[in-house]
């Protein structure tokens, strides 16, 4: 086991015994949703994935330590903290580990420290991308490339329209990432269940995700898997409202100089304070949805 890892009592368990465990992460809890929402929604979130037979493991940097497992006062912790707790990328576990720091992880790290830790599985909101006008900043998310090199299957309700999602989906082409449509052939927008976009693969069943990544496995790929799961219809919101707060929160951030890791933070707390609430709601409905196909896949993943 990795010398910076410590992996809960609890999931260290279920992974010896051969149960299924599935990760999750925590910039979505400092970072993309306000307190002490964010903190109801870490906690109903791993209920929901042991509600539905596995175990949850929050992951996060806490005093230099990659944890597999947080207790209920770390998640307290992250969430009252908020944006104060550093944003955790792939190039910052050097530096955070060094000095002993917190960090909350996003999907990169969560992906990085969820392999260490020998959990196949990861559920959240959204993933990063490649933003838009990404052909002149070059601002392109970490978690693409991570998706290309860690072997875990990722679980998320597409990814929001503040990125470029055609360009998104075509850099996890070039990087060999399979992008399944959990019941659907469309990319979902996150917010809402359509992007315009088609996915690569349409799959139906917990059984068939399962089988596509061991078949994955078995090929001896290096990289993971992005399963893109539609928010339910009774959730989703209307494009326009969602499109105008999005357009509203990019011309914001240009006009206030924000850039590199703080752009997407703002955007996402932009368009929650534009959309008064509706939209954090609609988010919370998403990662419990997520959470539970995790679960539910987890379960058929086997050793
Ligand atoms: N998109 C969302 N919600 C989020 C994030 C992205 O809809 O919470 C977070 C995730 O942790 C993701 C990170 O990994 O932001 C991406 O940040 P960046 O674009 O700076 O790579
Ligand atoms: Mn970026």
């Amino acid at each position: 086991m990795n010398q910076y890892l410590d992996i809960s009592p609890e999931v260290k368990e279920a992974l010896a015994a051969g149960k299924p465990v599935v990760a999750l992460e925590s910039t979505i809890i400092s970072h993309g949703m306000p307190y002490p929402k964010n903190v109801e929604t870490a906690l109903l979130v791993e209920q929901t994935i042991r509600d539905n037979g596995a175990t949850p493991a929050t992951i996060a940097v806490i005093g230099g330590r990659l944890k597999a497992g947080l207790t209920h006062e770390e998640i307290e912790y992250l969430g009252k903290t908020g944006r104060a707790v550093a944003k955790a990328s792939r190039r910052d576990l050097p530096a955070l580990v060094a000095r002993k720091a917190d960090g909350a992880t996003t999907v990169t790290t969560t992906m990085i420290i969820a392999h260490m830790a020998g959990i196949k599985i990861f559920a959240t909101g959204g993933i990063g991308g490649v933003h838009r006008g990404a052909e002149t900043t070059m601002d392109i998310s970490a978690d693409l490339e991570e998706l290309a090199q860690t072997p875990v299957m990722v679980v998320c309700a597409g990814a929001k329209s503040i990125l470029d999602l055609g360009l998104t989906l075509e850099y996890l082409e070039t990087k060999g990432v399979p992008v399944i449509g959990y019941g659907t052939d469309e990319l979902p927008a996150f917010y809402t269940r359509k992007s315009g976009f088609g996915v690569d693969y349409r799959v139906d069943s917990p059984e068939e995700l399962a089988a596509m990544f061991r078949a994955q496995r078995g090929l001896g790929y290096k990289g993971g898997m992005l399963v893109t799961n539609p928010i339910p219809e009774e959730y989703a919101m209307d494009k326009a409202t969602i499109d105008a707060a999005i357009e509203q929160a990019l011309s914001e951030a240009k006009a206030q100089g924000i850039h590199g890791k703080e752009t997407t933070p703002f955007l996402l707390a932009k368009v929650v304070e534009l959309t008064g609430g509706d939209s954090l709601e609609s988010n919370i409905k998403l990662v419990l949805n997520n959470a539970k196909v995790a679960a539910q896949t987890a379960k058929l993943l086997g050793e």
